[in-house]
């Protein structure tokens, strides 16, 4: 799973914004939410949040076709990693924190 959204990169940095645009209402689903705690997301607690650890628990809230650019979308300074305050700033979280 991991080597597909990879391959998806380019094209999600492309085209995350428009994404964000057409795709904000449909991203999250599922009974369950998003955690706010940061924590929950940091899984090895090193204070970021790379992809699979936004995969592991975004997923299936985020449909796994969509995880890459809710990644891309969500790290606004493009560093691959995600930290407390862009994660609380995401899109995937409003009105979650
Ligand atoms: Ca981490
Ligand atoms: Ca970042």
């Amino acid at each position: 799973m991991l080597l597909n959204l990879y391959t998806t990169e380019k094209y999600a940095l492309k085209f995350a914004k428009e994404f964000v645009e057409e795709k904000e209402a449909t991203w999250v689903s599922g009974s369950s939410p998003l955690p706010c705690n940061f924590a929950a997301w940091d899984k090895n607690g090193d204070d970021h949040v790379d992809l699979e650890e936004f995969s592991s628990v975004a997923y299936p809230n985020v449909k796994e076709g969509d995880l890459a650019l809710a990644f891309q979308s969500t790290d606004t300074d493009e560093n691959q990693q995600i930290s407390k305050s862009e994660l609380h700033k995401a899109e995937i979280m409003f009105g979650i924190c």
